[in-house]
């Protein structure tokens, strides 16, 4: 059996690539591109953008080894019926989801801002997962998939650190996988919010996960 020793914090992590997927989290043109939902809103979405190039030489690895990859996306039905009026009323009206935004109707599956961005656009077989929450097990069949597969590790990859990465890793915990979390993979809007999220993934001995970054997952699939 084949074994990768990955480099990381708090300790090195060990895992069969067999046993492994690449996930990408929501890496969807309404949050990275420049006219889209996110740098609408005021962020500055370059922060996100550092994030493409790396994900882009792990993404050509994991296919070139035939890994596993699942891609996911946020976002809504047109009617708003999976969307919960918590969720749907954060926003002053004319910057919620559903409204028309710069990239058609913000978070609204089909819409161009919903999409993969095109650097990492999602080959033909690839597994991607609509989701209506942050979490990207929650209302969607993430779990069925990944122990259909057989896969217990997951490599965690996409936007942001402290919203849907974070939440995701944090369910996959719970259900019993491990998630290792490339940090040059991911990115927040908030550069102290990303720093904390890391923090606390590897803190307590990795009570949540293993952090790493592409360099060191790179270099243990040699
Ligand atoms: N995908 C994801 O993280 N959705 C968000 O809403 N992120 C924010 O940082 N707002």
């Amino acid at each position: 059996m084949t074994t990768w020793q990955i480099r990381a914090e708090p300790a090195p992590v060990t895992i069969d690539p067999a046993e492994t997927a690449l996930i990408i989290i929501d890496m969807q043109k309404d949050f990275l591109y420049p006219n889209g939902y996110g740098a609408f809103l005021g962020n500055d979405v370059t922060l996100l953008q550092r994030t493409i190039a790396p994900i882009q030489a792990l993404l050509a690895a994991a296919r070139g080894r035939g890994m596993l990859v699942i891609h996911t996306r946020e976002g809504h039905l047109p009617d708003l019926s999976d969307c919960p009026p918590t969720k749907l009323n954060r926003w002053p009206p004319g910057n919620r989801i559903g409204d028309m935004g710069p990239m058609g109707r913000i978070l609204i599956r089909g819409e161009v801002g919903h999409a993969i961005v095109d650097e990492l656009a999602p080959a033909p077989g690839e597994i991607v997962i609509d989701k209506p929450g942050k979490n990207a097990f929650y209302a969607t069949d993430l779990d069925e998939m990944l122990r259909t597969h057989g896969i217990r590790n997951l490599l965690v990859t996409g936007v942001t650190t402290d919203v849907c990465c974070s939440a995701t890793v944090i369910a996959a915990n719970d259900r019993g996988y491990n998630a290792i979390v490339l940090r040059d993979c991911v990115a927040s809007y908030s550069p102290a919010r990303h720093a904390a999220v890391l923090d606390v993934i590897k803190a307590q001995g990795g009570i949540f996960g293993w952090v790493t970054d592409s360099t060191a997952v790179l270099a243990a699939m040699q």
